[in-house]
């Protein structure tokens, strides 16, 4: 058993100066009944705790550690733009270059604009579309998160039909109202939805493959079935690829499906792990922004020039090192060691992966939707993450969480992984 004594110290100091001890509540790691560890470094696929425990880490700071941490190429590349100057609040050559990587990585994006976390892409996008279109109404889906934004901390209404009540506390009723949140994967209920209430309806958001309920793919079909209700009714389709964007393929999920949306959002992968969200899309849009339009949407430090030199650099390194397509060798292979060590315990639990992302869920049945996930075994899940934590891998502290590979980790990284989910597994199952 590791010692966390130091994390424990740390963690009692946090929670009389933090709420819940976390800048961030999945950090708290309260799905796994546990305290949190600290950490003290980061480097490549491994982190270290402040007691000095060394984990493998399939985390990756919720998605932007896609090299690994603290990539040489990206620390130089801060160090040189700091040197210059650490914010400007004057337009500057790094968001001109990342603008036009964005542009060509997601051709969807014919203009895009920088903002500082993923809550701020999807809030700017929302008003957006709201403004571009004259309309109050969105739709979201159950199990999709898109930030802390108050028209998106929304739960469904009563019945499957009617517009939402918050989800937060702090979101007024008022607002909740004008949310539909519906079930993911049900298209004769987004078929009834945009029947009854297209014409009011300013926007659908989703995350294509929704990684916020742990990881799940679209049906076929389901995803154009968006596509083609959200431009027959005239309502803005907005994927949310904050988490995918850059990482389950060079133009993220809408090149991989062949689907174009009419705004993304993204963050995580581009900011290289400093803050960094953008929103884009069609030009005719995103031109009804301040200052040439109406919509207002601002923001003091974004196109920071150390966050956007971080993500630039990031890009360029994954290019050069064929991230994609060695992400996705590293996948198979974390995937093919599970699926074997589930094979010799006989246990046919849902293993859901995509590039370099995936899910490990404790049940057998099939996921398509939120619902399904709550029937996972959260004790086992529980059992599983510590007895992992205490033999050196970290995994998301949470069955809602997806998981993340980097291109630092390596064969041998992949064979303790395995390894250890075994042991991991056998006192989760017993
Ligand atoms: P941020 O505001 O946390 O940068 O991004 C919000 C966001 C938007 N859209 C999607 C699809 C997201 O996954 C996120 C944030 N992801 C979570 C991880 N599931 C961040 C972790 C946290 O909240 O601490």
């Amino acid at each position: 058993m590791p010692d966390r004594q130091l994390s424990a110290k740390l963690f009692k100091a946090a929670k009389e100066v933090i709420p819940g001890g976390v800048n961030s509540p999945v950090r708290a790691f309260r799905n796994v009944n546990g305290d949190p560890f600290f950490v003290q470094r980061a480097r490549g696929c491994r982190i270290w705790d402040v007691d000095g425990n060394e984990m493998i880490d399939y985390v990756g700071t919720w998605g932007p550690a896609i090299l690994g941490h603290a990539p040489s190429a990206v620390i130089e590349a801060v160090h040189h733009a700091s040197k210059e100057g650490l914010s400007f609040g004057i337009p500057n050559r790094h968001e001109v270059e990342m603008a036009r990587m964005i542009r060509d990585y997601v051709p969807s994006v014919e203009k895009v604009r920088m903002v500082n976390s993923g809550t701020e892409a999807t809030m700017s996008a929302i008003r957006l579309a709201r403004g571009y279109t004259g309309r109050d109404k969105i739709v979201k889906f159950e199990g999709c998160y898109h930030g802390h934004v108050d028209s998106l901390l929304v739960a469904a209404g009563s019945g499957a039909l009617t517009f939402g009540q918050p989800d937060s506390a702090g979101v007024p009723a008022d607002l909740a109202k004008l949310t539909l949140t519906v079930p993911f994967n049900r298209p004769e209920i987004i078929e009834e939805v945009f029947e009854k209430h297209g014409h009011e309806i300013a926007a659908l958001i989703v995350e294509p493959i929704p990684a916020n309920a742990g990881l799940i793919f679209p049906k076929e079909g389901f995803l154009q079935l968006l596509r083609d209700l959200t431009t027959k009714h005239g309502t803005v389709l907005i994927f949310d690829e904050v988490m995918t964007g850059f990482r389950l393929a060079r133009g993220g999920v809408q090149e991989r499906v062949g689907i174009t949306p009419d705004l993304t959002a993204m963050g995580k992968v581009i900011g290289g792990g400093l803050p960094v969200g953008a929103f884009g899309g069609k030009a005719e849009i995103m031109d009804m922004l301040a200052p040439d339009g109406p919509v207002y949407q601002a923001g003091t430090l974004s196109g920071n020039p150390l966050a956007l030199a971080a993500g630039i650099t990031q890009l360029k390194e994954m290019e050069r090192l064929d991230g994609w397509n060695r992400l996705e060798e590293i996948g198979q292979m974390f995937e093919d060691g599970v699926r074997e060590t589930l094979r010799e315990l006989g246990r046919d639990l849902t293993l859901n992966r995509i590039g370099s992302m995936f899910c490990l869920f404790f049940t057998e049945e099939a996921i398509t939707n939120v619902d399904d996930v709550k029937k996972s075994d959260f004790e086992a899940f529980r059992k599983f993450f510590w007895a992992a934590l205490d033999r050196g891998v970290y995994f998301a502290p949470s069955q809602y969480e997806a998981g993340f590979i980097s291109l630092a980790h390596g064969v041998g990284d992949i064979e303790k992984t395995t390894e250890v989910t075994k042991e991991a597994l056998k006192i989760a199952l017993a």
